[in-house]
């Protein structure tokens, strides 16, 4: 049916990466059902997960999180695939509150293809990847030559610029 084709003209999936993070509730059950979700998700496909890694909290102090990266390809636009990680959050019980507050699931757009998007809700590369630890050591684990279309640094020089304090693999 023509109004349902999520992908009428038939346009190459775009690959693309995503953040995912969890200080409250049962994290490594709520990532492992994230990661299930973002491949169900309509016109998506997910091509790899990272490890799952235990990182000290940055912001106001709170618990430890569970974070991870996953890269996926889709034939969502940013804003639509936004939409729907916003709903995935809502379905595990996200209230978006507290700025820098613990939460049961955040997830993130990084990268979309090569693209730098600006609109007044979609920040694409993600603004903050650059100094976040908990983001580049489970993305390298994955896409360690994905290159960063705003400095034209790999993920893996991003890595080697910042280290990897406080992030530890999980067994
Ligand atoms: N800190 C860590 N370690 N992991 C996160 O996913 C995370 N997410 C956040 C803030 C509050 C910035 N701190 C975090 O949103």
């Amino acid at each position: 049916m023509e109004s349902t084709n999520p992908n009428p003209q038939n346009l190459a999936a775009i690959p693309c990466a995503i953040a995912l993070g969890s200080n409250l509730g049962d994290s490594p059950q709520i990532l492992g059902a994230a990661l299930q979700r973002l491949g169900s998700l309509e016109g998506t496909t997910l091509t790899a997960q990272s490890s799952f890694y235990k990182t000290a909290p940055v912001g106001p102090p709170q618990p430890d999180y569970l974070n991870a990266c996953a890269l996926i390809e889709t034939h969502l636009s940013p804003q639509a695939l936004m939409a729907q990680l916003l709903a995935i959050e809502a379905e595990f019980g996200r209230i978006r509150q507290e700025r820098w507050g613990p939460r049961i699931l955040d997830l993130d757009i990084l990268f979309y293809g090569d693209r730098a998007i600006h609109l007044p809700d979609v920040h694409i590369p993600h603004p903050r990847l650059r100094e976040r630890a908990f983001v580049l050591v489970p993305l390298v684990e994955i896409a360690p030559d994905w290159i960063d279309p705003v400095t034209g640094q790999t993920v893996t020089d991003l890595r080697n610029a910042l280290g990897s304090q406080g992030v530890e693999r999980m067994p």
